[in-house]
């Protein structure tokens, strides 16, 4: 008897009650991913759990599931391998614990994930020929060497004796502090053309120990141009906040901007400055833009992977 009053009295039931032995019926099955997360989803017509089973052979093992009652259901798993086929099947239960699945036909539900590699990979070890734009500071600006732990000046820390990883940078002014005075000429390190129309996400990631007043005194910048240089949009620059490195230091900045363009290219500004307090300015190690791509863009690559086995080139996933 007290199944019969809970189901007469469920909420927006109406005309003649009856037992409700039906799972939730399922449809708009989907799964979504980039190269490390897989996002599973579907409807039900009633409210049910989401029960989610895969894994990337079959039949799919791994269950994630969430018991909360819903009709549009979403669950992401992160932590994936790039380019690979995940299959899975999807099941919810209703409140009386009625069950539905759809495993589609019993073939199961498939999607496969991004590829993920770089685009550009330095590491310095021997000069790549940067362009350098110095203005009128020729040999206190950028040049490509072995910095030397000089900083001419009492603020701040010197620059490092050598790069992050091997001998060399690209720093401003490898003898000491960057230079005074630049007024509005700012000292430029441009890459090459760099070819993203693959990309499907985008990412600058590089070793910095950088010495910067803060920006109301001396500015530092980074700069995308997706139109090989015709014109430029600052996607990184100091703060209120004077920046001291004493240490290499990751820098990662996410580039959506340059996501399908062909013609991307990056640069480091440093200026204007004013005439006091100056720091040892960028020295820049290990530059690489990586990103998101087509499985089938692998022989795009030019990091030297091109091995097909997208498994090889980790997923470095994180925001800075
Ligand atoms: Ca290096
Ligand atoms: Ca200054
Ligand atoms: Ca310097």
């Amino acid at each position: 008897m007290v199944v019969w009053l809970e189901v007469i009295l469920r909420p927006g039931q109406s005309g003649q009650a009856g037992i409700d032995c039906l799972g939730p019926q399922i449809s708009g099955v989907q799964g979504s991913a980039t190269e490390s997360s897989v996002t599973f989803s579907f409807t039900t017509d009633e409210p049910g759990t989401t029960v989610v089973t895969y894994g990337s052979s079959t039949p799919p093992a791994t269950v994630v599931s969430d018991d909360s009652l819903t009709t549009q259901h979403t669950i992401t798993v992160d932590g994936m391998t790039p380019c690979t086929r995940i299959y899975f099947h999807v099941g919810s239960a209703d409140a009386l614990g009625n069950v539905g699945v759809d495993t589609n036909g019993g073939n199961f539900y498939t999607v496969e994930t991004a590829g993920w590699g770089s685009f550009l990979t330095e590491t310095f070890d021997s000069d790549p020929g940067w362009a350098i734009e110095n203005g009128g500071f020729p040999t206190t600006g950028w040049a490509f060497g072995q910095p030397t732990g000089q900083g001419q000046d009492s603020y701040g820390a010197p620059d490092p004796t050598s790069g992050s990883t091997g001998d060399n940078v690209y720093g401003v002014n490898l003898l000491g502090d960057a230079p005074a005075s630049t007024g509005t000429n700012e000292l430029k390190l441009t890459t090459p053309v760099i070819d993203l129309s693959a990309a499907t996400s985008a990412r600058l990631r590089f070793r910095r120990w950088l010495g910067v007043e803060q920006d109301y005194y001396d500015h530092a910048r980074i700069r995308l141009s997706t139109d090989g240089g015709a014109s430029w949009q600052t996607v990184w620059e100091n703060g209120d906040d004077t920046i001291d490195d004493a240490a290499w230091v990751e820098q990662i900045v996410e580039l959506p901007q340059a996501v399908g363009s062909s013609e991307v290219q990056i640069r480091w500004t440093y200026g204007s400055s004013d005439s006091l307090w100056n720091y040892c300015g960028w020295n820049i190690d290990d530059v690489v833009v990586e990103g998101a791509m087509p499985c089938d863009s692998i022989p795009l690559f030019i990091d030297g992977f091109e091995t097909g086995d997208c498994g090889g080139w980790g997923s470095a996933i994180g925001e800075n």
